[in-house]
């Protein structure tokens, strides 16, 4: 059992967004395996570690003076975003406005939170923002934006789902779980600091090459999540307002020691090299005849028309498809050009 470990160890994985932690975050994960960033009174050190890791997503993302914790991941960092804005609003029957390519722990979150989600449509992958408009009330209590959509990789218009979401006294989340950590190389608008955002979601255990479990949950204000705090009267600490209640002080230790190894210069070097693998399996993709959906951050979806799931994972690939039957890579750290080049190559054997 000790030895068993996935097949491919990652060689052959284009569906994911895990990847192969950093070193640094590997050995800073081991050190901190058995601490509980939950008790603070007990493991002073990796909460320490928790205020730096915070810090440094707020550097990454525009934010001076950055309130939040390192959650389990970006299900959690969503769903307590919208557990902020519910508990702040003043109404009985809350909504949020998501686009409809929103991650599916939107619809976990709004289950659990007895909030309703509307969905607005997309056009060209990015939401629609009159159909959004449409859908925003009184009872409004949230409006989400996405940079870096899950199926396309593609980033929502972030400052003017903020002003719809201001317009209408709602609070602006924006999810950027997976593209938080490739954005800041590009010319997107999609931060605290490009726009009027109170909370955002940036995982450091995807992209950012931290282990899992390491998710980003960042606010604004302090005060937004006073609106999480339950009192915990046993504790040295009075108050607790993640979600769970143990918690991974390997994820934050490691989420810490892979932003310090890599931000800014590791995690643009990381950027340019996944963007350009990605544009290069775009043409090959083209060249073959294939449709392909322009990449806007390292994620490649192509409309192939290959019955190759089965085939490809029989060569031991794994890929995944979007909704809509398209074939989806994701251009990972792990997946390098040599990579792709012989995955290319299967795909002209079939
Ligand atoms: N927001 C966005 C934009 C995401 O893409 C994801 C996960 C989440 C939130 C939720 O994050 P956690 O899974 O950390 O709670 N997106 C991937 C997905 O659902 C997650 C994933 C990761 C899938 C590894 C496969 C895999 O091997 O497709």
């Amino acid at each position: 059992m000790l030895q068993r470990a996935e097949p491919q160890d990652f060689d052959r994985v284009l569906s994911s967004m895990c990847t192969v932690p950093h070193p640094a975050a590997r050995e800073a994960a081991e050190r901190f395996l058995a601490t509980n960033p939950g008790d603070p009174g007990t493991y002073e050190t990796v909460s320490e570690l928790e205020v730096e890791a915070v810090e440094s997503l707020g550097e990454i993302t525009g934010l001076d003076d950055p309130a939040g914790y390192v959650a389990s991941g970006g299900t959690e960092a969503n769903l307590q975003a919208i557990r902020i804005a519910r508990n702040r609003a003043d109404t009985d029957d809350p909504n949020v406005v998501a686009p409809v390519h929103a991650h599916f722990s939107f619809t976990k979150a709004a289950d659990v939170l007895g909030v309703e989600l509307r969905t607005a449509p997309a056009e060209d992958y990015r939401v629609n923002l009159e159909a959004m408009a449409e859908l925003i009330d009184d009872d409004t209590v949230c409006v989400v934006g996405v940079a870096g959509s899950t199926e396309y990789g593609y980033v929502d218009p972030i400052p003017a789902i903020a002003e719809l979401a201001h317009g209408a006294d709602a609070l602006c989340h924006v999810d950027a779980a997976w593209g938080g950590f490739y954005l800041p190389f590009t010319d997107h608008a999609w931060h605290f600091d490009h726009a009027d955002v109170d909370t955002m979601t940036i995982d450091p255990h995807k992209v950012g090459q931290a282990a899992v479990p390491a998710g980003g949950l960042l606010a604004r204000d302090e005060t937004l999540l006073d609106e999480l705090a339950v009192e915990t009267p046993y504790l040295e600490s009075t108050s607790q307002l993640t979600l769970t209640g143990t918690r991974s002080g390997a994820g934050v230790a490691s989420a810490v020691a892979a932003m310090e190894a890599l931000w800014p210069a590791g995690y643009r070097e990381q950027y340019e090299r996944s963007m350009d693998n990605a544009r290069w399996l775009a043409d090959q993709l083209r060249a073959r005849g294939h449709d392909v959906v322009p990449p806007e951050l390292p994620l490649v979806a192509a409309d192939l028309s290959v019955p190759m799931t089965d085939e490809l994972r029989d060569c031991g690939w794994r890929v995944s498809k979007t909704g809509a039957g398209e074939m989806r890579v994701v251009c990972m750290p792990h997946v390098t050009r040599s990579m792709l080049r012989s995955f290319v190559a299967d795909l002209d054997w079939y």
